[in-house]
């Protein structure tokens, strides 16, 4: 019975985070609005307001492109969003 319960928390658990993957859903990158962002949707959105060059941006796609096949699904784009955030954190001056 508690080996069912624990199983049943987990898939709940499961559930949750990948409710979660697909919060505020994919932001004004996807111009054409076909659910994924495109490697041109997301350079000119990246570059739009002069702080990150185009190299930049395209390195920041490859990486988030983790199945590489062009495109950033939302959840990659999440998983990447995340990583950057934490990246930044730690980058940031002032933080130990
Ligand atoms: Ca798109
Ligand atoms: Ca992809």
């Amino acid at each position: 019975m508690k080996r069912t319960s624990i199983l049943a928390a987990g898939l709940i658990a499961t559930a949750l985070a990948a409710h979660a993957g697909e919060m505020p859903g994919l932001p004004s990158y996807d111009t054409d609005a076909d659910g994924q962002i495109s490697k041109a949707e997301f350079v000119t959105a990246k570059t739009a307001d002069g702080k990150v060059s185009e190299e930049q941006a395209e390195e920041k796609f490859i990486k988030a492109d983790t199945d590489a096949n062009g495109y950033l699904s939302q959840a990659e784009y999440t998983a990447a969003l995340e990583a950057w955030k934490a990246a930044k954190a730690k980058a940031a001056p002032g933080n130990p």
